[in-house]
């Protein structure tokens, strides 16, 4: 049976977009799963195998059929190897964005991109020092391309550890030399992965999962974590901002631009070219009122934790925003765009200009952005936009009314100075029960659960329950479009959590960033866990993702898993093909790493179970 829009999101203005799409017989993700039914079972098992061409193989996993693939793989090795396949794929995403805008730093440094500066000269310096780079009788300059040197040996080092595995604890630091998962360079981790999936290579699930958690840490305290410290050199540090969310910000008289994506390189400058005084004109001549630049995906959480960029939505109303037929241009560079948008922009007169030299889509006009030109190709970019407004169908559009003011840009430089310059305040309030523990919830969107409903529902009922929550990613976004983003959502916090509120005028949940700025939750963690003298697996915290769907996601989960941080899925992993590696998933992680995954489809229990997880923690650390 199809579903209805209100059945697909529990957002407004997607239910009023999704309900105009299907009156224009437009498709949308949603359609195109439901073509899909019913998904093939051996691929959401797990236990098919395509890795060497005397498959494609696969398993019955009622052991009624075939039990091995022609090489004798069983299900347990062939559901070990997919999924460390998909561990790399995601923390190679993350790293190489990371290693992109560590080039461009570099770039910058030396002289040759001369549209970016820098912006946080303190985290130069302390970066500068925490790499061993001495600073005095140096130019800034000529410490950030020794930085940047520094940064980018972090990528093909052959041994370790990975620098920033430092700002874990020492005690967790230990455990992971103990098990041999310190990982030793961020690319050497990735291409091991594909190694050891090869035909013929390992074959063993636990030994396989291992090689996983190395390839994870090497994402969360690697490349992941890079990318967020250079693009606070190059961007700024985030400090706490208001913005507006949700498909209302796409403007009735302004050119809408949306930038979408994941790299800052791309939409910082995009931001500053919409600025430029001879566009904004040409603007005026073609009859808009101004240029509304917003932002969709990370690369929007990017903009809106630095200048406040409005954001339209999260993944899955990228094609929404374009429904809205008021979308000038649809600005790309990589991860989490979907290839539909260019079928779909053809119906509309929204241009779709892909900028990456990495990705290009069907139906694109490709305007390929390097560092050494980038404002210039950015106002072209913003030119393109402008031009094209004159071709806006009026008869087509209709912008939701829905938006919806936040606060964003929660660094963990920002939280702590909210809290006067240390975590004691927040430790103190834990300690003495007023805030139950900290929740870190993020991720996706995904067809296959309604869109928004866990995001927003789990968070509620982590907030109500005095657990004070930091978010990335679309769970952020989707937070935002819900209210929960300002400080007056106080009110749906329990009584404790609502009082340090109000006290400190923040929101009960904090935007940290984008999917790589998890990074920052566990710095904060680390902080934590460093002052109460613990292990990060000691804190009364949990983490979530209630709606996942990427490879990026899974690299994620497996770094904060193996940082000590029990985490609950919303959706389920193509894993239960094997019971080795669901239960080494589920259980047998906690005698490895102090935690371990679990998988909830209901927010409420997920809720639940996360509390009662915190409340373990809570108990065993001497806490009432
Ligand atoms: O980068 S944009 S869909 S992958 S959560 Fe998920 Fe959203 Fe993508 Fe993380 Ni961020």
């Amino acid at each position: 049976m199809k579903k209805t829009a209100f059945e697909k999101s529990i957002d407004p203005a997607s239910q009023t977009l999704l309900q105009k799409a299907e009156n224009e017989g437009i498709e949308t993700a949603w359609d195109r799963y439901e073509q899909q039914l019913p998904q093939c079972s051996f691929g959401q098992l797990g236990v098919c195998c395509r890795n060497c061409n005397m498959g494609p193989c696969r398993i019955d996993p009622f052991g009624e059929g075939t039990e091995k693939g022609v090489c004798g793989a069983t299900a347990d090795i062939i559901v070990a190897r997919n999924l460390l396949r998909m561990i790399a794929a995601g923390a190679a995403a993350h790293s190489d964005h990371a290693r992109d805008a560590v080039l461009t730093f570099k770039k910058m440094s030396e002289g040759e991109a001369g549209s970016y500066k820098i912006k946080d000269e303190a985290k130069l310096f302390s970066l500068a020092s925490e790499y061993g780079i001495p600073a005095e009788g140096k130019s800034r300059e000529e410490v950030a391309v020794e930085l940047a040197n520094a940064m980018l040996l972090e990528f093909g080092k052959q041994n370790g550890p990975v620098l920033c595995t430092k700002r874990a604890p020492g005690v967790r630091l230990r455990l992971w030399s103990e098990l041999g998962i310190e990982p030793r360079g961020i690319d050497r981790e990735i291409v091991e992965c594909m190694h050891r999936t090869h035909i013929g290579v390992d074959n063993n699930a636990t030994h396989i999962l291992l090689q996983g958690l190395r390839t994870g840490i090497s994402d969360g305290w690697g490349g992941s974590m890079i990318a967020t410290d250079v693009q606070d050199i190059l961007f700024g540090t985030p400090e706490p901002k208001k913005s507006t969310v949700n498909l209302g910000v796409l403007s009735l008289e302004k050119v809408n631009l949306i930038v979408h994506g994941h790299e800052p390189i791309l939409s910082e400058m995009i931001v500053e070219a919409a600025e430029n005084p001879e566009l904004l004109e040409l603007a005026k001549e073609k009859g808009a009122s101004g240029i509304n630049v917003v932002g969709i995906c990370c690369t929007g959480n990017e903009t809106l934790m630095r200048h406040g960029t409005p954001i339209a939505g999260n993944f899955l109303q990228q094609e929404l925003a374009v429904i809205t037929g008021a979308v000038e241009a649809m600005v790309v560079d990589v991860q989490c765009i979907m290839p539909s948008l260019g079928g779909l922009t053809g119906c509309y007169h929204t241009k779709f200009i892909s900028t990456s030299p990495k990705a290009d889509f069907p139906g694109t006009v490709r305007m390929e952005f390097h560092e050494e030109k980038a404002y210039e190709t950015a106002k072209e970019i913003v030119r393109a936009a402008v031009e094209n407004f004159p071709n806006r169908n009026r008869e087509k559009v209709s912008i939701p009314e829905e938006k919806q003011e936040c606060m964003a840009g929660f660094s963990v430089e920002a939280i702590l100075n909210a809290l006067g310059g240390s975590p004691d305040p927040l430790i103190e309030a834990i300690a003495g029960g007023a805030v139950k523990g900290i929740g870190a919830v993020v991720g996706c969107n995904n067809v296959k659960v309604q869109h928004n409903y866990g995001h927003v529902n789990l968070v509620k009922e982590l907030i109500k329950n005095n657990v004070l929550v930091v978010t990335t990613g679309c769970n952020a976004i989707a937070c935002a479009e819900a209210g929960l983003l300002v400080p007056e959502a106080a009110v749906l916090a329990g009584e404790g959590l609502k009082g340090i509120c109000e006290a400190l005028g923040i929101p009960p949940v904090l935007h940290m960033g984008s999917c790589v700025d998890i990074s920052r939750i566990l710095v904060l963690a680390s902080a934590i866990a460093n002052r109460m003298g613990v292990d990060i697996s000691d804190l009364p915290a949990a983490g979530a993702a209630p709606e996942w769907m990427s490879e990026k996601a899974v690299s994620i989960g497996v770094y904060v898993v193996s940082s000590g941080i029990y985490t609950v899925l919303g959706t389920i992993p193509p894993v239960l093909g094997s019971q080795e590696v669901t239960a080494l998933l589920t259980k047998g992680l906690d005698s490895v790493v102090g935690a371990s995954f679990a998988v909830e489809p209901d927010p409420f229990k997920a809720a639940k179970m996360m509390l009662e997880h915190i409340d373990k923690k809570r108990k065993a650390l001497g806490l009432k």
